[in-house]
């Protein structure tokens, strides 16, 4: 068989997977998968890329929290470019496994398409995450998970508490995230270093604020605590909720 058909052979038979070969190398994106839809994600089964996907609302919809530069800058091309980083390292990786790349840069890749799928998935659950304050952003959980909440946290001010801490003193570019561990049916707060590093195994994401400087430094500044603080009040708990119901089950 030429290099070509296998290439093609092997491109159609992930595309019938649905990108299994992407999802499995990243921990977080592997334990999301069952939460987000191949739309959600924007997974093109022809092409077999990934596409950015709409923001869920308009760039201004959160302006009091998120100004609307901010926005279109983080959303049309950070998120863009970790897409386009998945695609590429997807590419490179096929190159490499059908004998036409560089085997020396095995690492390389596989470093990138954890990054930029740990990107990718994280801000498709990031601006789904949010909704604006008039539409009932902001507040607090009701149902299990406000049990849960309580439960593991002594009550919800000491979520938030922690929460907000944990995510402004993340060092250096990341994530603050309530992960849902399903082994011991706990619910934890962890601090993401860059988009992947220091996610606790196994975990299931379900709310996470970006304490990248470009998600708040045009608006905030140096002021984190500020804009984590202001978050608070467009955190989109429904939504928060029905991935924690999802993860349970
Ligand atoms: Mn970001």
């Amino acid at each position: 068989m030429s290099t070509d058909i296998t290439r093609r052979n092997a491109i159609a038979s992930m595309a019938a997977l649905g990108a299994t070969g992407a999802i499995a190398s990243s921990s977080i994106a592997s334990t999301t998968a069952s939460m987000l839809t191949a739309d959600e994600l924007g997974w093109d089964e022809k092409s077999a890329e990934y596409i950015l996907p709409p923001l869920p609302y308009a760039y201004d919809a959160l302006k009091d929290v998120i100004d609307e530069q901010t926005m279109r800058i983080h959303h049309d091309k950070h998120h863009a470019g970790y897409i386009r980083g998945v695609n590429k390292a997807l590419k490179e990786l096929d190159h490499i496994r059908w004998g036409a790349g560089d085997e020396t840069l095995i690492q390389h890749w596989q470093r990138q398409l954890s990054f930029h799928m740990g990107g990718h998935v994280n801000h498709t659950l990031f601006w789904s995450g949010m909704k604006p304050e008039l539409d009932g952003g902001g507040g607090q959980p009701g149902g299990n998970l406000s049990q849960l909440i309580k439960r593991d946290f002594a009550s919800f001010g000491q979520f938030v508490k922690q929460f907000k801490l944990a995510a402004t003193k993340v060092e250096g570019s990341g994530w603050g995230w309530l992960v849902y561990e399903p082994i011991s049916k706990r619910l934890m707060i962890t601090q993401v270093q860059n988009q992947q590093d220091m996610m606790i195994a196994g975990a299931v994401p379900l709310l996470g604020v970006d304490v990248w400087e470009h998600a708040y430094y045009l608006k905030y500044q140096n002021r984190r605590a500020d804009y984590v603080e202001a978050f608070m009040r467009v955190i989109n708990w429904d939504e928060i909720s029905r991935r924690f119901e999802a993860a349970r089950k």
